[in-house]
């Protein structure tokens, strides 16, 4: 087998190597790519967008041979049928030529670029013999797995359960965790938000212009230009979202929690909360106002500088817009340490004023189990799993060292763990990381500790799309094809009424790539677990799940995207009237007309919770939500922020040439007050440093931001040269983020403190 050095190989499109399949299949321009006859459907096939994990319903074909269209599903209306700049550009990810479309194995050292291209089944060989080594030698969990959760998580974590890995970790601690364990503890499930018809927002930095996810964008843009809804925001940032609302308070970071609270103070203090709400569905409430009493506006003002004047205000045009308004939980939930009290403050304000399961409020996702139950009747198809006996795992999961994180551990688990228990034997020591869709170089804190982390392992899979930044410290990198190129079973896509979805494929998969349920079933048979995958393709696995309904899966596969039944939210009258019209079998209604009385939460009193005996029993003291104050940053720092922009997605697009040529920096943002003291202009080179690391960036100087604060959009700075259109460029905000986890949820910490001065 030749060997090749993969930095030269990729620069050298024109090398007559070989192994250059990457080269001779993927002209080296786009120019040329006009030229070659694209081979796949010329009418529109339905799909699912994965340029982003909002997974948005897309229709695709190719046209005159040349070029992919890609559209939204018209069929998913609160996507409107549309894509963002991101979903219309994945045939450019497609035919990138730096794309990886043949496994390699590394044959340098960990991150030197060495790389020889290898056939798929001595891929897996390699991996079979080093897994099982590591299994044999110090049992199956100390082989970690983790995705990014979504369409191929699952066919992983299958196989870590096969394996007999108990460590199986999405990349949740990372970004929506603490919102959904916050949800948890007060409601017992996720909580949805009914965004598009609500009358009043209060947003606490939920980017949702830059941070996009269709459905939620368009119901916002909705609700704003349909309904007139007023927005309020607060941001230490003039962010998209800031731009077009009502009011911008540029709020100090880290400090939410104490608006949320004194929002809660405001709507008891004054009476302004929904009486009957509470008493009919809600425990714990006395406890939760005797704990506000004291947080008063003047009180948040102090810390957060938001005026009181402004909190008392904004609590009683919430109430007035009751209960179609919403105070949004957000969505990147890393700001601070106390997020679970955050977002319990938040959650708390909306129970307040009672819009649950009310139009424009907060409402529990409708799969075709409850929505049948209401029914009285089977009027929607629910998902068959497949029924595979698995093994029990012996050994505790690295993540399961303290009780508090109880109610983490079938939520995805405390992603950064591995980084402990590769380094620090707690509890044990994790030795090999099968990975995929995850670049946690990039996306975890503390870059140089990933770094040692990894190199204090023995093996490393990665399968992405691209040698990631982290994919370039892996021993194996499996090439995944792209999301146009690859089949996917049915998934639920259901929100007020159930709703079901599937990926195919728009083109003819381009090199030698796999999708990610043939390859981990592909490894399972390497490893001598074959009996564990009794599925031969993935029509196999979509029949099954409809219960071997072909006209169904037809239909699903013909329209893209299929919903089931009318919306419903229990408390809604004119949708609860609606819904039972429909149905001879429906449920009776409530004396009131909804369905209310039928309001049955999955907590210990079948109530929401405000204050949570379950809660105090797994974390004492934090059974009430209370204020704890954190620290971010030194008292000659800076606070550094970051945010999503609208043309990237995390870590993983800004190597896509049309991506990339529209945005290839991140200029860090800072307040002129702040840049005049360190004599810093715009376009001036920076450099940004703290206890962590140091980045050299470029200076933006807006008065969009608070003097205290500096801001860069993330994802970008990448340190592997194979990324050749990314490398290098900007400041990369993992290598100035601390290694922190915090209580409770686990999360990672994606604010802190640097110092800034001009270079
Ligand atoms: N275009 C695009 N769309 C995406 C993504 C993407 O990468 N690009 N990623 C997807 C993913 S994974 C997610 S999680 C969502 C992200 O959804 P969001 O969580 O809405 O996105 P972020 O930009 O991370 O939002 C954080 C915002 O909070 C502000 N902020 C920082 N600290 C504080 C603070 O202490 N208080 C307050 N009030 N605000 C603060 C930041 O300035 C930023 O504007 O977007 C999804 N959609
Ligand atoms: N500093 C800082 N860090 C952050 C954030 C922040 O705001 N600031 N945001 C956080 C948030 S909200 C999130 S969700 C995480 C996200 O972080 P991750 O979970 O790491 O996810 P992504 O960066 O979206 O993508 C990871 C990898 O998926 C690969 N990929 C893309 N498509 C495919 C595919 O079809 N198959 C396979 N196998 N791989 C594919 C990409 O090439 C990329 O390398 O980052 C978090 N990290
Ligand atoms: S928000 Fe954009 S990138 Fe993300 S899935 Fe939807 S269309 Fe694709
Ligand atoms: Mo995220």
């Amino acid at each position: 087998m030749m060997k090749l050095d993969r930095r030269t190989f990729m620069k050298g499109a024109g090398a007559s190597t070989a192994g250059c399949a990457l080269a001779s299949l993927l002209p080296g321009t786009l120019g040329a790519l006009e030229q070659t006859e694209l081979k796949g459907s010329a009418i529109e096939v339905k799909s699912i967008c994965e340029m982003c994990s909002t997974r948005c319903p897309i229709s695709a074909r190719i046209v005159n041979g040349k070029n992919v269209s890609i559209l939204g599903n018209a069929n998913a209306k609160s996507f409107g049928g549309a894509v963002c700049a991101r979903g219309g550009s994945g045939h450019s990810l497609l035919y990138d030529k730096q794309r990886l479309v043949k496994p390699i194995k590394r044959v340098g050292e960990r991150g030197e670029g060495k790389w020889q291209e290898i056939e798929w089944d001595e891929a897996y060989a390699l991996i079979a013999d080093k897994l099982g080594a590591i299994k044999e030698k110090y049992g199956p969990e100390a082989v970690s797995f983790s995705s990014k959760s979504g369409s191929n998580h699952k066919h992983l974590f299958h196989l870590a359960k096969a394996f007999g890995s108990p460590n199986t970790f999405n990349h949740g601690t990372t970004c929506p965790t603490a919102y959904k364990i916050a949800a948890f503890a007060i409601f017992g499930t996720k909580m949805k938000r009914d965004l598009g018809n609500s009358k009043y927002i209060i947003n606490f930095g939920h980017n949702i212009y830059e941070g996009i996810n269709m459905s939620e964008t368009r119901g916002m843009m909705k609700a704003q230009a349909d309904r007139g809804a007023k927005l309020v925001v607060f941001e230490p940032r003039f962010s998209v979202v800031a731009d077009k609302g009502d009011e911008w308070h540029a709020i100090k970071p880290g400090t939410d929690v104490t608006v949320a609270l004194a929002l809660c103070h405001v709507l008891i203090k004054d009476n302004l909360y929904d009486k009957a709400f509470i008493e009919r569905h809600v425990v714990g409430f006395d406890e939760f106002a005797k704990e506000v009493a004291a947080y008063t506006p003047e009180w948040a003002e102090s810390i957060s500088d938001v005026p009181a004047e402004d909190i008392r205000r904004i609590a009683h045009e919430l109430a007035a817009a009751a209960p179609h308004a919403v105070v949004d939980f957000g969505h990147r939930a890393t700001f601070t340490t106390e997020e679970f009290e955050m977002r319990r403050a938040i959650f708390a304000a909306n129970v307040l004023i009672g819009n649950i399961e009310r139009k424009g409020g907060l409402y529990a996702g409708k799969k075709a189990k409850t929505y049948n139950k209401f029914a009285g009747a089977d009027v929607t198809p629910g998902l068959a799993k497949p029924k595979v006996e698995m093994p029990k795992p012996t050994a505790k999961r690295i993540d399961m060292v303290d009780q508090q994180y109880e109610m983490l551990w079938s939520n995805g688990g405390i992603y950064q763990s591995i980084l402990d228990s590769a380094l620090d034997e707690v509890p044990y020591k994790t030795r090999g990381w099968v990975m995929s869709r995850t670049n946690p170089m990039q996306t975890m804190t503390d870059r140089a500790r990933v770094v040692k982390a990894m190199n204090a392992m023995e093996f490393i899979v990665c399968c992405d799309v691209y040698v990631s930044e982290t994919a370039a410290y892996a021993d194996v990198v499996l090439p995944e094809s792209t999301y146009l190129e690859r089949s996917e079973e049915i998934f639920d896509k259901s929100g007020k009424n159930p709703a079901y979805y599937v990926r195919q494929p728009v083109v003819e998969t381009i090199g030698d790539t796999r999708p990610s349920w043939l390859i981990w079933k592909q490894v399972g048979d390497a490893l001598g677990l074959g009996q564990y995958f009794p599925w031969d393709n993935i029509e196999t696995l979509q029949l099954l799940q409809v219960k071997k309904d072909a006209k169904l899966l037809s239909r699903i596969k013909q329209e893209g995207y299929v919903s089931f039944g009318k919306p419903l939210m229990l408390r809604e009258p004119e949708m609860v009237a609606n819904f039972a019209a429909q149905y001879d079998t429906a449920r009776p209604l409530d004396e009131d007309g909804t369905y209310a009385s039928a309001m049955k939460f999955k907590t210990p009193s079948g109530k929401i919770e405000l204050s949570s005996a379950k809660v105090e029993k797994m974390a004492p003291g934090r059974g009430v939500i209370k204020y704890r104050e954190v620290n971010l940053k030194k008292a000659d720092e800076l606070f550094f922020i970051q945010g999503k922009t609208a043309i990237h997605t995390n870590g993983a697009t800004h190597n896509v040439p049309y991506l990339a040529n529209l945005m290839s920096d991140n200029a860090v943002w800072i307040h002129p007050l702040t840049a005049g003291l360190l004599g810093i202009k715009s376009g001036d080179a920076i450099r940004l440093h703290n206890d962590v690391g140091s980045e050299e960036g470029t200076a933006l100087v807006t008065p969009g931001i608070r003097p205290d604060t500096v801001f860069a959009y993330m994802g970008f700075g990448s340190k592997n040269k194979e990324l050749a259109r990314a490398y290098g460029k900007g400041v990369h905000c993992g290598n100035l983020l601390p290694h922190v986890t915090a209580p409770v949820v686990g999360m990672n910490l994606h604010t802190t403190g640097v110092k800034v001065e001009k270079i």
